[in-house]
């Protein structure tokens, strides 16, 4: 059984040997950001691309945005709600998919705009859950424009139903291969046509957006960032294994494990690895490391070994190497995991760990607004 195969013993984690950032494929050296973005950033790319996610197509005819009348909502007070719905043309092909945003009423200028990506109930959707997963209120009242959209608008969050969205509807090439597009990428693509909504909306600042997700829309948020430069902060919340945290360090939970109970998150490339991390030509440390010189923030739970916390952090921690090296962004984060005694922010990078196990929670959304408001 794979369970019983799973490791929480630092001690039996084996040694690290990262591929390197700063070395290409031929074995050229790295030092400028020519060099970065044109040779070493678009091979990383692409062996993501292929080895893991699964490409994000960006080909389509046409865009359009039709705002629903909508009936009464719990913000009223404070906040317009804007559903929307966004159709997509490619060919012959169609697909609409359903954005939900709420925009400050006191708001005197544009908002900058926070995006969540939404797999859990539906009806959660733009309502504040108890533990904090969304606070729309507290958003709204620190001038926030809030969006959100769920997974199932674009691809069902199920092993067989994922294809009933966009990939059926509008990418139905991509089906087949091994390095398709599948769920996560596809959750990936229905914020990039949420980004659409917003630079073309008055009220929003598009250019100060931040892209959240928790756990699997973490793991989403990150390769949306890397594919798409328009975000301006991307927040992983306890994204784990084939998200934030490092995947050599086998642990917590494991290649083998996500890909054979989520046949449909990762492409089909990624099998390779099943308990074969060794193998990996890459690692999770090159995720922010392509969306440099863009914020990027991590957050983790102590309880949640699951997702390898000290994972999460070594692999901001070594990616932030492209923040320093290349874009002359000091990285903040130099203690090491054992010695963090809070939150270590700076106005591109930032991590935390609070006590507790997995989830969003009011406490993770308000320390990650400090950091925001030193971004913005
Ligand atoms: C778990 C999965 C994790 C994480 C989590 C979640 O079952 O193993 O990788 O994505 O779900 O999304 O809450």
């Amino acid at each position: 059984m794979v369970q019983s195969q799973v490791n929480y013993d630092e001690s039996k984690v084996p040694p690290l040997h990262l591929p390197s950032l700063f070395v290409s494929e031929k074995g050229q050296v790295i030092e400028t950001q020519e060099d970065w973005e044109n040779i070493r950033r678009a091979e990383i790319f692409r062996l993501f691309e292929s080895e893991v996610y699964g490409e994000i197509p960006k080909d389509f005819d046409q865009v359009s945005f039709e705002i629903q009348e909508s009936s009464a909502h719990e913000f009223e007070e404070i906040a317009i709600l804007e559903e929307v719905d966004i159709s997509i043309q490619r060919g012959e092909n169609s697909h609409v998919m359903r954005l939900n945003v709420f925009l400050p009423k006191k708001a005197k200028k544009a908002s900058p705009v926070i995006l969540l990506i939404n797999h859990r109930a539906p009806e959660e959707d733009g309502s504040l859950s108890e533990e904090g997963y969304w606070p729309v209120v507290e958003l709204i009242e620190r001038g926030f424009a809030t969006a959100s959209f769920h997974a199932e608008t674009v691809a069902p969050d199920d092993t067989v139903r994922y294809v009933d969205g966009i990939l059926n509807n509008l990418y139905p090439e991509q089906i087949e291969k091994t390095d398709g597009l599948k769920a996560l990428g596809a959750w990936g693509w229905g914020a990039m046509r949420a980004m659409d909504y917003f630079e073309q909306h008055e009220s929003i600042a598009h250019e100060k957006s931040a892209l959240v997700g928790h756990s699997r829309s973490g793991k989403s948020a990150l390769w949306t960032s890397a594919n798409d430069p328009r975000w301006a902060i991307t927040y992983s919340n306890e994204s784990g294994c084939g998200g934030a945290a490092l995947s050599k360090r086998k642990f917590g939970e494991t290649v083998e494990i996500i890909n054979k109970r989520f046949t449909h998150w990762f492409s089909d490339n990624f099998n390779q690895y099943n308990g074969a991390e060794e193998n990996l030509p890459l690692d999770q440390h090159m995720l922010p490391a392509l969306i440099a010189p863009r914020a990027v923030y991590f957050a983790s739970a102590r309880d949640d070994e699951w997702a390898d916390p000290k994972g999460e952090y070594l692999s901001l921690q070594i990616g932030s190497q492209v923040f320093s090296k290349i874009y002359g962004k000091k990285s903040p984060l130099i203690s090491s995991w054992e010695e963090l005694d809070g939150p270590v922010h700076s106005k591109d990078l930032g991590y935390h760990i609070r006590e507790g196990e997995h989830g969003l929670t009011w406490e993770d959304w308000s320390i990650f607004l400090e950091f925001v408001e030193k971004v913005f």
